[in-house]
């Protein structure tokens, strides 16, 4: 069992006990524990060969004993305990925003409501809305969340695909016969979520790579193979496809495959236009297939420079790529460092000396720490007492490096009246500060916009942590006009989030130009819980790079200097 799985036993078993009532700290445990299995550096099975699991944080005696069942024997008595006291539908329920164990309990016992259709029915027939705790709000609420449910069926993140993408990948191009292996679709061009893995590739012999695929261990299931195209179930529920065709032909059906759709077909009119016709399978003149050895000399042949594929949307890269003007875009290797993270001092897994390490081991020059601030209870938040201390720490460890520092900053909460949660004095002892909301999501779009507009105007306030609050797949951005947010940040010199979590990739790309246009500085932050969630920064730059960002819009791509300059200046606007 791979941690994953294992998390989401334990996920599981915490909603199976709130739904029952249980104490809440009881299922909170469990909750805690699958984050720290997740965030662990050892795969499950390591954890309990090695006994590491027991030295995990949160994780006791019992707890311990229950997941060396789990993991030795693919099963936990516990579990399957809890499973069968609660209806199976009730699960379900609980992935409709808003809809928490309590509800849905009320739910049940009330109106028998066990399954998504009977609460979709309840709905229509306005009993929700009767119950005692919901009203008529929640229940059309229930229904738009119904309703998204529906339309997000089958997509995934991306970070939950791309890494089986390059597994397949990876397996497909360690067989003799493979010449070129392509990850393509909406994964290669970074999208935030898709709805399936496509693979291209050219082998000299088809049928075996085929072979491969379908064998292949992350593969639950063939839905259909043909001698050239297969498609697929993975063990995640994810499908992927495979295509194979002859080498002459692969850079014709990798871009064809990379889209998207909406590139795809401005890129078919130009060709026309120029007396060509274009297709998966070729660039024509007449008959004639035109040689292209790559994506760059299709793109050549059409008058174009060639297109990284996170622009293909038809935003503007073709115009761009005639004039010559498409900007070379933000790269991983370009980050000097980054801003947002958490460390056990908060709510996170890793210590600062481990985060440290970790992001020199990345080649960075600078972490900026940035815990919860004091409002943030839930998370562990810094009381003024804390601060003081961390800032020792940090200090003392500083006093160990060269050429690398942890730099101090806060992530402070946005109260709703949009004043930051700790004095100004405090605020004043940081090297920067991040701010950002994390309650009352359901204020209206007029409150939430002066809120935040309100904090962006605060002179301690460095960078605009998670702009719109989303939560991509599960929760809406909450209601508040970004447009007014953007032009606040860019009259005060602040510097807005990409927050790279796969969950948020928040401020979404699709606003990056409106805010650059601006003037409005932009950072790639992981607004990482553990040294792993570091790496999220990758997706960060995926998004940074759809939106068009180059390395002069990124603070965190600017030499250390550079970034302690400005946040000083800030400091002393
Ligand atoms: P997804 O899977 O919904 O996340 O997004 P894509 O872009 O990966 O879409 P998918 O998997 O349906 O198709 C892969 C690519 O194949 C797509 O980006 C462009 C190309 N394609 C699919 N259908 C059409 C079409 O009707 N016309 C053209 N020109 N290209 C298409
Ligand atoms: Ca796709
Ligand atoms: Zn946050």
């Amino acid at each position: 069992m791979d941690k994953k799985q294992v998390a989401a036993v334990l996920e599981e078993i915490a909603a199976l006990l709130e739904l029952q009532g249980e104490n809440p700290f009881k299922s909170r445990a469990y909750l805690t524990a699958a984050r720290a299995i997740e965030a662990a550096e050892q795969e499950p099975a390591d954890l309990v060969e090695t006994g590491a699991l027991r030295d995990l944080k949160g994780i006791g005696e019992a707890l311990a004993e229950k997941i060396t069942e789990l993991v030795r024997t693919g099963r936990m008595r516990y579990h399957e305990e809890q499973k069968a006291k609660v209806p199976p539908g009730l699960l379900e329920l609980l992935r409709i925003p808003g809809l928490g164990p309590k509800r849905v309990k009320v739910l049940y016992e009330r109106l028998g409501v066990s399954t998504l259709a009977a609460l979709e029915a309840a709905c229509r027939e306005g009993k929700v809305a009767g119950l005692e705790g919901f009203g008529a709000k929640t229940q059309e609420n229930i229904l738009k969340g119904l309703e998204r449910l529906r339309s997000h069926a089958g997509r995934v993140l991306l970070a939950e695909a791309l890494p089986l993408a390059l597994e397949l990948r990876e397996a497909l191009g360690r067989h003799p016969a493979a010449q070129r292996v392509e990850v393509a679709g909406s994964l290669r061009r970074r999208l935030e979520t898709v709805k399936d893995i496509d693979l291209i590739a050219s082998a000299t012999d088809a049928a075996a790579l085929m072979r491969t695929f379908t064998t292949h261990p992350l593969v639950a299931e063939v839905l259909a193979a043909g001698r050239t195209k297969a498609s697929v179930r993975l063990q995640t529920g994810t499908q992927a496809d495979l295509r194979v065709v002859a080498d002459t032909e692969l850079p014709f059906a990798l871009h064809h495959l990379t889209g998207s759709v909406e590139h795809n077909v401005a890129m078919r009119s130009r060709a026309i236009a120029r007396g060509l016709k274009m297709n998966e399978y070729g660039l024509f003149e007449g008959e004639r297939r035109l040689a292209c050895k790559d994506e760059a000399a299709i793109f050549e042949r059409l008058g174009l420079a060639c297109i990284p594929p996170e622009l293909r949307e038809d935003l503007g890269e073709i115009e761009a790529a005639e004039r010559g003007a498409i900007p070379v875009l933000v790269e991983e290797e370009d980050l000097t460092g980054t801003f947002h993270c958490h460390t056990t001092w908060s709510d996170g897994l890793s210590s600062l000396e481990e985060m440290a390490a970790a992001a020199r081991a990345m080649g960075y020059t600078y972490l900026g720490i940035a815990d919860h601030g004091e409002a943030a209870k839930y998370a562990g938040g810094l009381t003024r007492q804390q601060v003081a201390e961390q800032h020792a720490a940090i200090d003392r460890l500083n006093a160990t490096f060269r050429g690398f520092r942890l730099l101090k900053g806060i992530e402070a909460d946005i109260l709703a009246d949009g004043s930051l949660d700790y004095d100004d004095e405090t605020l004043a002892r940081f090297d920067y500060v991040v701010a950002s909301v994390h309650s009352g999501f359901t204020m209206d779009a007029k409150s939430m916009t002066a809120r935040i507009v309100k904090a962006v105007s605060h002179p301690r306030l460095t960078v605009l942590g998670h702009v719109s609050g989303r939560l991509l797949l599960q929760r809406e951005p909450y209601a508040f006009d970004l447009e007014a947010v953007l032009q606040a940040a860019a009259r005060h010199g602040v510097v807005v989030e990409i927050n790279a979590n796969p969950h948020r990739l928040d401020l979404d790309w699709r606003h990056h130009r409106r805010a650059r246009e601006l003037g409005v500085l932009l950072a790639i932050n992981p607004d990482a819980h553990s040294t792993e969630g570091l790496r999220h920064v990758s997706y960060g730059v995926g998004a940074a790079r759809k939106g068009w960002c180059t390395k002069a819009d990124i603070l965190n791509a600017r030499p250390l200097p550079e970034v302690l300059a400005f946040l000083a200046r800030r400091k002393a606007a």
